[in-house]
């Protein structure tokens, strides 16, 4: 099959793989849609550290098209969404109720049981995140996998699968925006603008757009946003005045950049709480002075994954789509076949589009 494989760092290249059949607990999926993620690009540049070759691909829905043995949650011609993290449901997060957590495997190119599927000339090929679905076929554990509604279109789905859980959820869940409160979200890609949405459905009064790029900002309008700043002027100034001098209740920062988790920090209110959503280099520090958190009440927290209940929260997700309170028609700007996917990458770093998905032949 064909699949898009990471050879090192910078290189990378849609190549034919080999793809064994799924093992106990396992299931094949024949891909549909699969959304191109900054995620994905952070393994190509090495921002995010993983094994080389690898299937990239984390964010996905399809059909299911034949379980290994001891599968029970999904039957062959099912449709599913892809989840980025398995729910084991038994681990120490998992019973906590932060499944998002979840320990049952190391994150290390290869299924539960510490193989790979995928082969190329008989030497082995390490997926994403348990998944590697920038491909014809993803074998992924059965528990990675989350049966959908038939009447959703594969291409709205695959969102939900990583870039529109994690935004959404991290408004309503990680941070449980409440309603009349004042929102900024610095980065308006998909999972920025994806936040901008959570935050409106959260009830929000004020959604503050940032980006580099005012087309950028124009498309969170779309979305929700109420206001916008001056593309690279400077938006914590700018967010004070809208504010009265008194600062922003929640500051999301959806990049992974440290001046912008600094600005974040800086621009929320005393007692208000800035999300930290993008994913940095792990030798990339922010810097914060050692009495500005006890002495202003402000939070910074984590956002992983939205903080996504995965069996709850995609359904919950998907019939607010139906209801037409979650736009995800609107974050598709333009699809790609898999042999495109080099051009989809292309666009994703020049920040064209709200969100690029590959439609799977
Ligand atoms: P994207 O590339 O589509 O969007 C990033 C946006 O940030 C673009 O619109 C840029 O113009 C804008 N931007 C870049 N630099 C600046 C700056 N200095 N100031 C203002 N705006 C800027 O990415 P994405 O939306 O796919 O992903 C965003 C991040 O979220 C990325 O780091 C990704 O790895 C991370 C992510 N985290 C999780 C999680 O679980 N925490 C899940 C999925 C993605
Ligand atoms: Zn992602």
């Amino acid at each position: 099959m064909k699949a898009v494989v990471a050879d090192a760092q910078d290189s990378y290249s849609v190549v034919d793989v080999d793809l064994a059949p799924p093992k106990t607990g396992e299931v094949l999926v024949r891909m549909a849609a699969t959304g191109v993620c900054h995620s994905d690009l952070s393994i190509i540049n090495g921002t995010i550290p993983s094994p080389f070759p690898t299937v990239l691909g984390h964010e996905g829905a399809g059909v299911v098209e034949e379980v290994g043995e001891g599968v029970t949650n999904v039957s062959p011609g099912d449709h599913v969404i892809l989840s980025f993290i398995p729910h084991c449901g038994e681990c120490f997060h998992c019973v906590r109720d932060e499944p998002y957590l979840c320990i049952v495997a190391k994150q290390d190119g290869n299924l539960l049981d510490g193989t790979t599927r995928v082969s190329r000339n008989g030497e082995p090929v390490f997926v994403m995140s348990f998944l590697g679905n920038m491909a014809e076929y993803a074998v992924a554990p059965s528990i990675s996998v989350v049966p959908m509604a038939k009447d959703v279109p594969f291409q709205a789905a695959a969102l939900i699968g990583c870039g529109v859980t994690t935004g959404v959820g991290a408004a309503v869940k990680t941070a449980a925006v409440r309603p009349g409160s004042t929102v900024a979200v610095w980065g308006c890609g998909g999972v920025g603008l994806s936040v901008v949405q959570g935050a409106r459905i959260a009830g929000a009064s004020r959604i503050v757009a940032v980006d580099l790029s005012a087309e950028k900002m124009e498309m969170a309008r779309r979305f929700g946003a109420t206001d916008s700043v001056t593309p690279g002027g400077d938006a914590v100034r700018e967010i004070f005045e809208m504010t009265g001098r008194i600062g922003i209740d929640y500051a999301f920062e959806v990049i992974g950049n440290p001046r912008t988790i600094e600005q974040c920090i800086k621009v929320v209110r005393r007692g208000g709480t800035a999300v930290l959503v993008g994913v940095g280099g792990a030798k990339e520090r922010f810097s914060v002075s050692s009495l500005v958190l006890p002495l202003t009440g402000k939070s910074v927290i984590g956002c992983m994954y939205g903080s996504v209940n995965t069996k709850v929260d995609f359904p919950l997700y998907l019939d607010l789509y139906r209801r037409g309170r979650l736009d995800l028609d609107g974050m598709i700007t333009r699809t790609y076949t898999l042999d495109e996917a080099p051009r989809a990458f292309e666009d994703l770093e020049k920040g064209v589009n709200a969100r690029g998905v590959i439609v799977h032949g």
